[in-house]
């Protein structure tokens, strides 16, 4: 425990601009609000601090390959969050029902994942069926390749779909097993990124160089190698084509010494495509459905975690709201002449633990502590404090000339700040739940621009303080005035 001090440290007024401060939360619960003023003690934030510093963006990884383990690890995620979601819902008898036919749907998601890797093989068949998307920029040659390779390769593959899905990022090509993404030049940064939006979803791609007949030889082989470079560090290779080639002028010399000039339609260059995608389908087919499974399995988790959260929020919401007025009582009752920040944040330390309880993540009490203050920083560096009394006490206008001044505002001021601290770290909480649990970062000051988006919806204030009045003891001598400014 750090030194106690005499008085609070007072925020608002005196604003708040020194830095890291903690206090210790009373351990038991926070009902009672008198807990609140316990012990006030200086910490050193050093959590927070050490969190602050650290890159957030990381190095840019190939993800791991697919493989049937890979899948059934990405199932069994599933499973986890079904269970704790059936779990979960028994204490919400109301929604039991709605939940449970929610569950009966991802199950039978999960078994189409399982029976999708035997494709065609179940079938009978000795290949497996295949789905091939053709994508990439505008005319750079999609629809005429389609054709070629339907009329040509496809003959042999009548295992394979191909689809021309054009220029649009449609839920036909994120099911695809295997993507041809054609270009007729040098990459853009916008193809480029395009192409690692797959590579990082984990989906199969093969980059077309199509209309190699426009360039020069060697001009042809640079781009090529270019594109393979570029290609290499993201684990995709790249091939050159030409889909329907220029037709070239042939110059015949008559006997009788004119020369005659003709056109002639070269045939298609698609050799070096159709070797590799025959090698890809016939060879690597089982790579290409592991990866589709394992995208599949990777979204349905995300789907499942959207509904534990959904279920999650329903107890999340009365805690926030429990805690936003003990915030209210325990703020009217101090003696200081401006918002106590300090016991609003004892009760955000306890808010946060108890949140994070209800999203499966145990903090220590040190580490809710430093996340409240963080949250309070955040608060007053974003000038919510301030904003917030602005706006209040032109909403709460006295019919008597002596409402308890201060008091009713800075109640309703905390309550206020409480209340979207609460739905701010509901938000981080349910964002924190989709990540890997290797990639998770519970760094609070993160928070920031959640709280700041939340404040500047700024609704229903008005309806806030009319509800935040109802659970102050003096609400008689106050009204919320209608017609004065909201936010
Ligand atoms: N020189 C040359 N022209 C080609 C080649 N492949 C396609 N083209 C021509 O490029 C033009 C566009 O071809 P499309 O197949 O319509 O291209 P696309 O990508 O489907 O175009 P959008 O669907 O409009 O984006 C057509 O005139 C094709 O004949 C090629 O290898 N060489
Ligand atoms: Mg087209």
């Amino acid at each position: 425990m750090g030194i106690a001090l005499k008085r609070p440290v007072l925020v608002g007024g005196l604003g708040l601009t020194a830095g890291l401060w903690l206090l210790d939360v009373v351990e038991q619960s926070p009902v009672d609000s008198s807990m609140m003023m316990g012990a006030i003690a200086l910490g050193s934030g050093l959590w927070w601090l050490k969190n602050l510093g650290k890159p957030t963006v990381p190095v840019w990884e190939k993800p791991a390959a697919a493989d049937r383990a890979a899948v059934e690890a990405a199932l069994a995620e599933v499973n986890a969050v079904l269970e704790a979601l059936a779990t979960e819902a028994e204490f919400n008898p109301s929604s039991l029902t709605a939940i449970e036919s929610q569950i009966a749907t991802q199950r039978q998601a999960q078994a189409d994942i399982l029976k999708g890797l035997d494709r065609g093989l179940d079938r009978g068949l000795d290949r497996t069926d295949l789905t091939l998307a053709i994508t990439g920029g505008k005319a750079v040659g999609k629809t005429a390749l389609a054709a070629q390779l339907t009329a040509n390769w496809q003959a042999e593959q009548s295992q394979i779909t191909l689809l021309d899905i054009g220029e649009a990022q449609t839920a036909e090509l994120a099911a695809a097993d295997l993507v041809l993404f054609v270009a007729a030049a040098d990459l853009t940064d916008s193809e480029f990124q395009q192409v690692r939006t797959f590579v990082d979803a984990g989906q199969p791609l093969l980059l077309v160089f199509n209309k190699q007949d426009q360039y020069a030889p060697m001009e042809r082989a640079q781009i090529l190698q270019r594109m393979q470079a570029q290609m290499a560090e993201l684990g995709v290779e790249g091939v050159a084509i030409a889909t329907v080639p220029s037709p070239i002028k042939v110059r015949r010399h008559l006997p009788n010494g004119e020369v005659e000039e003709t056109y002639e339609q070269p045939a298609p260059e698609l050799d070096a495509l159709t070797a590799k995608l025959t090698q890809q389908v016939e060879q690597e087919a089982q790579t290409l459905v592991m990866a589709t499974a394992l995208r599949q399995a990777k979204a349905l988790k995300v789907s499942a975690q959207a509904l534990l959260n959904d279920q999650r929020r329903q107890q999340a919401l009365p805690l926030v709201e429990q805690a936003q007025w003990i915030a209210a009582g325990t703020a009217f009752a101090s003696p200081l002449p401006t918002l106590d920040l300090l016991a609003t944040t004892a009760i955000n330390a306890q808010l946060i633990l108890d949140l994070g309880a209800v999203y499966g993540q145990k903090f220590s009490l040190e580490q809710a502590k430093a996340a409240a203050g963080t949250l309070a920083e955040l608060t007053v560096k974003l000038g919510l404090v301030e904003l917030t009394s602005q706006a209040l006490s032109s909403l709460l206008k006295s019919h008597a000339v002596t409402y308890v001044a201060g008091g009713v505002l800075q109640g309703v001021s905390a309550a206020y700040l409480t209340h979207l601290a609460g739905l701010s770290l509901i938000d981080f909480f349910e964002a924190q739940s989709q990540l890997d649990p290797r990639d998770r970062q519970f760094t609070f000051a993160q928070l920031g621009p959640r709280l700041q988006a939340l404040f500047q919806q700024g609704t229903g204030l008005q309806t806030f303080a009319r509800q935040a009045l109802k659970h102050l003891p003096s609400s008689q001598a106050v009204t919320v005035d209608a017609s004065a400014a909201s936010l």
